[in-house]
C-alpha cells in the first residue's frame, strides 16, 4: 500500500477560532471553496463532512454535484449532534428520553442522506455523552443508552458503515468509550457486520495507547473500517501535523496497517489555528508518504525477524537505518 487514499475533513478548511480567538485566525470559507481548496491539493480525492452544518437541506445537490465535478468521494458523513446545546448532557445518552430519540432521529435521517452522498462511512463521536463530575451520571444506564442507540441506528441500514470514533476528553471531561479497549468491547458486544471503528491517532496518543497495539485489537476483530490521522504532545488533542511530534508511533503504525492488509482511507483530521490548511494537509500527505520510504530502508524480513528474537539492539539499529543512518 504505497499509494493510500487520502481524504481531508473539511471543518477545518475554513476559519478555525479556539476561546481566546473565537472568530478564527483567518477568513472564513464557504463551504464551495473549501471543496475547491481540497480539490486542489495533490493527493486528496475525499471529504469528509457534517449534516446538518456544513451539508444542509437546501446545500446537499449542489455540493454532491460539486464533489462528483471535482471527482471527489465522499468518505465520511456524520451527524454533527454536538455542535446543538440541547444536547450538552448527552445524544444517544441524553437521560431525557425525548432527546435521546431526536437525536437518534438525526443520526437516522443522516443515514438516508448518506445514501444520496454516496458516502461510505458514517461516524458517531460520542463527544457529549459522557460527563463533568462525579455522581454527574448513572453509569450503568448510559451505557445501556449508548449500546441500544447504536444498534438501533446500525440496524436501520445494515448495508451503511458505521464507524465509532473514541476520544477520552473534550468536550467533556470523561467522553464515553475513551479507549481502543472500551470501545471494542462494546462493538463487540453489539455484533452488528457493519459497525466498526475509526481510530483517530492523536485521539489514541492522549491516552498514551500505541497506535500499533491500538490496531492489532481492532484488525484482529477485523473492526478497522476508519482511520483518522494528526498528532500532538500526548497532554491534549492538538490536532498537529503528522508524524511531527511522535514520528517512531506513526512509522510502526504505517508498517502495522500495512501489515494487517488494511485498505480504507487515511483521513486528515487536523485543526491548523495558524497555518494554511491546505498546506498542512500537503504535509501530513508528505510525511506519510516519505515515512513509507523510510520503512522501506529496511528490509522486511529482517524485521520481521527482530519480532521473533526481541532483539531490541538490532531494532535500534534498523531503526537508525530507517533516518538514514
Ligand atoms: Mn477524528
Amino acid at each position: 500500500m504505497r499509494n493510500p487514499k487520502f481524504a481531508a475533513g473539511v471543518w477545518f478548511l475554513g476559519a478555525t477560532g479556539d476561546r481566546f480567538v473565537k472568530s478564527g485566525y483567518r477568513e472564513d470559507r464557504t463551504m464551495e471553496e473549501r471543496f475547491r481548496l481540497a480539490a486542489s491539493i495533490e493527493g486528496i480525492s475525499g471529504l469528509e463532512m457534517h449534516y446538518p452544518t456544513e451539508v444542509t437541506d437546501d446545500n446537499m445537490h449542489t455540493l454532491k454535484s460539486l464533489a462528483d465535478d471535482l471527482n471527489l468521494k465522499i468518505v465520511q458523513f456524520c451527524p454533527h449532534l454536538w455542535v446543538d446545546p440541547k444536547w450538552k448532557y448527552g445524544q444517544f445518552t441524553n437521560p431525557d428520553p425525548k432527546l435521546r430519540r431526536q437525536a437518534l432521529d438525526l443520526a437516522k435521517r443522516t443515514m438516508d442522506i448518506a445514501q444520496f452522498m454516496e458516502a461510505e462511512i458514517m461516524v458517531y463521536w460520542p463527544a457529549q455523552d459522557g460527563y463533568d463530575y462525579p455522581f454527574q451520571i448513572d453509569h450503568r444506564r448510559r451505557l445501556d443508552d449508548l449500546v441500544e442507540g447504536l444498534a438501533e441506528w446500525a440496524d436501520h441500514n445494515p448495508q451503511q458503515k458505521i464507524v465509532v470514533e473514541y476520544k477520552a476528553f473534550e468536550p467533556r471531561t470523561h467522553i464515553l468509550l475513551p479507549t481502543i479497549g472500551h470501545c471494542m468491547t462494546v462493538i463487540n458486544e453489539i455484533n452488528r457486520p457493519n459497525l466498526g471503528i475509526n481510530i483517530d491517532m492523536g485521539h489514541a496518543f492522549i491516552m498514551k495507547e500505541n497506535l500499533a497495539e491500538s490496531i492489532a485489537l481492532c484488525c484482529r476483530y477485523g473492526k478497522l473500517f476508519h482511520t483518522h490521522w494528526n498528532d500532538n504532545w500526548k497532554l491534549f488533542d492538538d490536532d498537529l501535523i503528522v508524524g511531527t511530534v511522535n514520528l517512531w508511533e506513526t512509522l510502526e503504525a504505517l508498517f502495522w496497517l500495512e501489515e494487517w492488509g488494511y485498505d480504507g482511507w487515511f483521513g486528515f483530521d487536523l485543526f491548523p489555528y495558524r497555518e494554511d490548511p491546505d498546506k498542512a494537509i500537503e504535509e501530513s500527505i508528505r510525511n506519510i508518504r516519505f515515512g513509507y520510504e523510510m520503512i522501506e530502508r529496511v528490509d522486511r524480513d529482517e524485521l520481521r525477524g527482530c519480532f521473533q528474537s526481541s532483539d531490541a539492539i538490532r531494532v535500534t539499529q534498523l531503526m537508525r537505518q530507517m533516518l538514514g543512518g
